[in-house]
């Protein structure tokens, strides 16, 4: 949702328990997902919408758009070890503490990730796999997987993902520091030769600091292997097929970037269609995460791209729930090995219908109010704009109005099913959170 709005969150805390009792207060006593049972507690939020959504592995079939792509990837780092498959459901440790997150980090939140229970979660980014990884002794690998985040409702914006994952180990010795300085070399070369307009930023500056435990001209060197590897990445994606802006070079911007379990950190956004869109997260990897995974006397890069914000480029994909559409007039158009150019079937009138409300007294959060929409109408809801959101100056009580647009991708949705669909919302809305219309 493109809300304006600052989210207070850690302050709200104690209040969102509450509503979630409220919400899932005829949970069952457990839940099975993908044969597996889990027993249910306060944390439970995991919706039926996302349940169906788990295992479905869209990254694997070879001719779907997220599967070339990572075809695609996996090829540009053809001396990498490549891993998918892995089983979604990890512990609230390896998807955050293990990767050094702050006990009162915002992506803990139930408002802000699927819990099954509280020992049982959908990562949130492939990174939550990095300990077990490093610790089967890879130098290169790469892994793909579908991550999960409760979010904004929008074009580009679905609860579910897909990312991928990827890691450099060198030896911090001699031998390492020879080894990276052939690879610059080897890359500087290649890059000098292309067609690519690269914004940077320093590799390492006070903002964003090499660690203690690393010595200097090996950070530099690391950090450095780590850009030129990712921009000869971008070239492959995006360059070598004309640029993604009709003839002019590619441009590429790095960003200095926060991310708990690297330092120095970096994002990358590819300027397409006018703006600057982000690809992905980086960085040289937090030498604790090494030690977890007892990986001695080493430094390594790291990198998470999103699978479907490179695809909606390089396949023209207008909106990200059409990676999910079963419609042969989507499916049939791709094949294995081959960006083309998706072709619009259709393009179905959007349907605004607006609800407002006053808020119950304990609130309530965008997304579990996006949650319940797509809960309640499935793929029909496009997107979801909180266009209003005040509190009465005499009474003190709080009132929200979403704009919802329904829409579906494969056929024309009638005004009276629209209204149909609204109202059942409505009537959710008021059972799950005992708002009162206005
Ligand atoms: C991460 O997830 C980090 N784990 C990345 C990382 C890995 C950093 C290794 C350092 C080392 P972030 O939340 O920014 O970072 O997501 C990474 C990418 O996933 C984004 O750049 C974007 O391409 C994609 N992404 C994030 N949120 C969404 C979303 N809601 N829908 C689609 N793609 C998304
Ligand atoms: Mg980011």
């Amino acid at each position: 949702m493109t809300v304006g709005l600052a989210r207070a969150r850690s302050s709200l805390h104690f209040v969102r328990i509450a509503q979630y009792r409220r919400l899932y207060s005829t949970r069952p006593p457990s839940l099975t997902l993908l044969g597996k049972e889990y027993p249910t507690d306060s944390t439970t939020n995991i919706t039926d919408a996302i349940a169906d959504k788990v295992g479905r592995n869209l990254y694997t079939d070879p001719a779907h758009p997220l599967g070339i792509l990572h075809v695609l990837v996996s090829s540009h780092f053809h001396d990498f070890r490549s891993h998918v498959g892995l089983p979604p459901v990890v512990t609230p440790a390896q998807n955050f503490d293990d990767l050094g997150f702050p006990p009162d980090h915002p992506g803990r939140a139930p408002t802000d990730s699927y819990y099954l229970n509280r020992d049982a979660m959908l990562r949130t980014h492939t990174s939550a796999h990095e300990v077990e990884t490093f610790a089967r002794g890879e130098r290169r690998w790469l892994l793909a997987a579908d991550v999960y985040r409760r979010d904004e409702i929008d074009a580009s914006h679905y609860p579910v993902f897909h990312q991928m994952e990827g890691a450099r180990v060198f030896g911090a010795d001699e031998a390492g520091r020879a080894e990276v300085e052939a690879d610059n070399a080897r890359l500087e070369h290649h890059l000098a030769r292309s067609n690519i307009v690269i914004e940077d930023v320093p590799h390492i500056s006070a903002t964003n600091p090499r660690q203690e435990a690393h010595d200097p001209v090996m950070a530099e060197l690391v950090a450095k292997n780590l850009k030129l590897s990712l921009n000869s990445l971008m070239l492959t994606l995006f360059g070598d097929r004309g640029g993604v802006n009709e003839g002019e070079p590619l441009r590429v911007r790095w960003i200095e970037a926060f991310f708990p379990f690297t330092t120095p950190s970096y994002e990358v956004e590819v300027f397409f269609r006018g703006k600057w869109l982000e690809i992905l997260g980086c960085g040289v990897v937090q030498q604790r995460t090494l030690d977890r995974a007892r990986v001695p006397d080493s430094i390594s890069w790291a990198f998470g791209l999103g699978l479907e914000r490179i695809a909606m480029i390089l396949f023209s994909i207008p909106d990200i729930r059409l990676f999910w559409s079963q419609d042969p007039r989507f499916v049939s158009q791709f094949t294995a090995g081959q960006i083309s150019t998706f072709k619009p079937y259709s393009k179905y009138p959007a349907c605004y219908k607006d609800v407002s409300f006053w808020l119950p007294g304990s609130g309530l959060h965008d997304n579990d109010f996006c949650d319940l929409v797509r809960d309640t109408v499935g793929d029909l809801v496009q997107d979801v704009v909180l266009i209003d959101y005040f509190t009465h100056p005499k009474t003190n009580r709080r009132s929200k109005c979403y704009r919802i647009n329904y829409c579906s991708m494969d056929r024309s949705l009638s005004n009276e099913e629209a209204n149909a669909v609204h109202t059942q919302v409505i009537a959710n809305l008021k059972d799950k959170f005992g708002v009162e219309i206005r």
